[in-house]
């Protein structure tokens, strides 16, 4: 029954009339919804991170999780032990991809040459569990925030020796992505941002992350990456400001710097409502650009206003979420990582497992619902027809660029006063909406 976790199971779909807490209700993923399987559709992913390394620290008090896994804290005897267990992990869930930062793999020296051969070992081993195993690497990414030299972020450091250092970072997390056959690569700016501008040149630093990024794409492709390179939006936290505020905020850095080619999204529910916008705007923002690339999956709290990474259960908000992911022809690159931990109380490795259905499932009905939702087509149509006026007459002369201030002003003039534009319809809408939330009959295939 493997060895890191001996009390679980295989977990296999059992359907919505299970009763068993270790068994899929809703993740089939054999089941086919348009045209894909839902193992294909969804492209699930472990951040490893969460799931191998977070012990539940918070603000207030030490770890209440166990992620020793036999091995001393901090060794590479551990780091090969994570490999273990999280390979064992993902077997069990029928998880697909794995996603990492560099300091989730092996220990960080005060030397970074010490860290780059451990990085290199741990990479080695893992490309030989991946070679025995149909598991592949999502994204790869450096972690520039938590060492205290990122203090004042990496690409937006004031040092030149601490971006030195960052440069390295990202080099060396390169190498093990191509390695590892990753076909993503994330910048999440961590603390590409400022506490204040009084002792801070804005633009002087945001050029410095544009340089940096530039020189990523470089030397990506000049060692063979063919992925995508993603910005992950946050607002805030742990920067008071952070430079990558959504994905509209990102979307015009990558433009403003000549980075829009080679860059993506990497959409988190969490950043999007930490920005003050549903999950759903971003997305749509990231594809209406043709820059949606990856998700990490996870859900905020309502009552708490910080990145609280839940595992989600908002079926609503997951089939929202699908729906524009759907819209935009599905996953190419990425996948749903779930950047996402059990709460604290739940300390458990049986919880890492039921944190995981829980996710799976949610997005397994999000992914059915959204289909549903295209099949149905209601939605769709309503929005066409919303913009109706533009098909003829002078809505066409708008849209075709015919049209000028005095054609419009003589329009108006004659038409003396418009009607009102229509209703919007909201309420029946979201009746539409809970009618295909709430039937069985789903007709996906
Ligand atoms: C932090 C966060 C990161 C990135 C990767 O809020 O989301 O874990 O996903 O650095
Ligand atoms: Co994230």
């Amino acid at each position: 029954m493997g060895k890191y976790f001996p009390d679980i199971p295989e977990i296999k779909f059992e359907g919505s009339k299970s009763l068993n807490p270790l068994a899929f209700k809703f993740y089939d993923p054999d089941r086919v919804v348009l045209g894909k399987t839902m193992r294909e559709q969804l492209k699930f992913s472990m951040a490893w991170w969460h799931t191998l390394c977070a012990t539940g620290t918070d603000m207030f008090g030490v770890g209440t999780s166990d992620k020793s896994f036999g091995a001393e804290e901090g060794t590479m005897e551990h780091a090969r032990a994570k490999v273990d267990a999280g390979f064992e992990f993902m077997e069990k869930l029928g998880l697909d991809y794995f996603c990492a930062h560099d300091v989730d793999l092996a220990p960080e020296d005060e030397d970074i040459n010490v860290t780059n051969r451990r990085l290199d070992e741990i990479t080695d081993y893992i490309k030989e569990k991946m070679d025995s195993s149909n598991k592949k690497m999502l994204w790869g990414t450096a972690n520039l925030f938590s060492n205290p030299r990122y203090l004042n972020g990496a690409g937006s450091s004031n040092s030149a020796d601490v971006y030195a250092f960052a440069a390295a970072q990202i080099k060396t997390a390169l190498d093990f992505t191509v390695k590892l056959g990753g076909t993503g690569y994330v910048f999440w700016g961590g603390r590409e941002g400022y506490e204040t501008l009084l002792n801070t040149d804005m633009k002087f630093e945001q050029d410095n992350i544009a340089r940096l990024m530039h020189m990523a794409v470089d030397y990506g492709r000049k060692i063979g990456f063919k992925g995508d390179f993603y910005i992950e939006p946050k607002p805030k936290e742990p920067m008071k400001h952070q430079y990558d505020f959504d994905a509209a905020t990102s979307i015009e850095f990558l433009r403003r710097y000549g980075l829009e080619k080679d860059f993506k999204l990497n959409i988190e529910a969490n950043h999007a409502t930490l920005a003050g916008h549903t999950f759903q705007h971003d997305l749509r923002v990231a594809a209406d650009a043709g820059m949606l690339g990856s998700v990490d999956a996870n859900q905020g709290d309502y009552l708490l206003g910080w990145d609280t990474d839940e595992f989600p259960w908002d079926v609503y908000e997951a089939t929202f979420a699908m729906y524009e992911i759907l819209r935009a022809g599905g996953f190419k690159t990425g996948g749903l990582n779930f950047d996402a931990k059990n709460r604290r109380p739940s300390y458990a490795h049986k919880d890492m497992f039921m944190s995981f259905i829980l996710g799976m499932d949610t997005f397994a009905l999000g992914l059915i619902k959204a289909a549903s939702l295209l099949r149905d087509g209601r939605i769709g149509e309503f929005v066409n027809q919303r913009y109706a006026s533009y098909k003829d007459g002078i809505g066409k002369s708008i849209v075709e660029g015919s049209a000028t201030l005095e054609s419009l002003s003589n329009y108006a003039g004659e038409l003396a006063k418009p009607d009102l534009p229509g209703s919007g319809q909201e309420e029946y809408l979201m009746s539409v909406i809970n009618q295909i939330m709430f039937t069985n009959d789903d007709k996906l295939a």
